[in-house]
């Protein structure tokens, strides 16, 4: 089993409810054991600003699923959440679910990139994280503790508790 982090997001029809059924998707996924979740998170858009607010969290999974496998049911359940793929970058959508950290691994191809390329300077990536693994250490070296004293939690508005219970057995 190796060590994942999923992080979550959605700012179109009733995000909450996205995110809760997005979980639940990731509870049924082969091979995997779905371990946790953080808090919600709102925050302003990153990129266009004419689209809602978004919500955020992370969640923490172990799977033996292969890193292209695992992104495939994500890209499946995104489609099943009504997903619609634009032009726009950084447009609206209803759930995205970005593979963040994957054990140790660091991939560079043209479907995935780990760690994700921006996780290490948002704030709504880094503060959920750091509830499910406060003692993080990226593969370069970098830890979790350092990026976030330089991304401040500015702009985060934490709104609901962890959906789920952490699992720490
Ligand atoms: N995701 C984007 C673009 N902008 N802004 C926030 N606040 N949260 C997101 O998850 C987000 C975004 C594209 O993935
Ligand atoms: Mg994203
Ligand atoms: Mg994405």
């Amino acid at each position: 089993m190796e060590s994942v982090y999923i992080g979550l997001g959605s700012n179109l029809a009733e995000p909450q409810s996205q995110l809760r059924a997005a979980l639940q998707a990731l509870q049924a996924l082969p091979d995997s054991r779905l371990i946790g979740c953080s808090s919600l998170y709102a925050s302003d858009p990153l990129g266009p600003a004419d689209q809602p607010r978004y919500v955020n969290a992370v969640a923490a999974l172990d799977t033996r699923l292969e890193p292209h496998a695992l992104l495939d049911q994500l890209q499946r359940i995104e489609l099943e959440q009504g997903r619609q793929r634009k032009a726009e970058r950084w447009g609206p959508r209803t759930l995205d679910l970005d593979i963040l950290m994957f054990g140790e691994r660091v991939l560079h191809d043209e479907r995935l990139t780990v760690p994700h390329y921006h996780m290490h300077a948002r704030a709504f990536v880094l503060y959920p994280l750091a509830e499910l693994a406060p003692g993080l250490q990226l593969p370069d070296g970098r830890v979790l503790t350092e990026l976030l004293t330089a991304c401040p939690f500015t702009g985060l508005e934490r709104i609901a508790a962890a959906p789920l219970p952490t699992v720490t057995a």
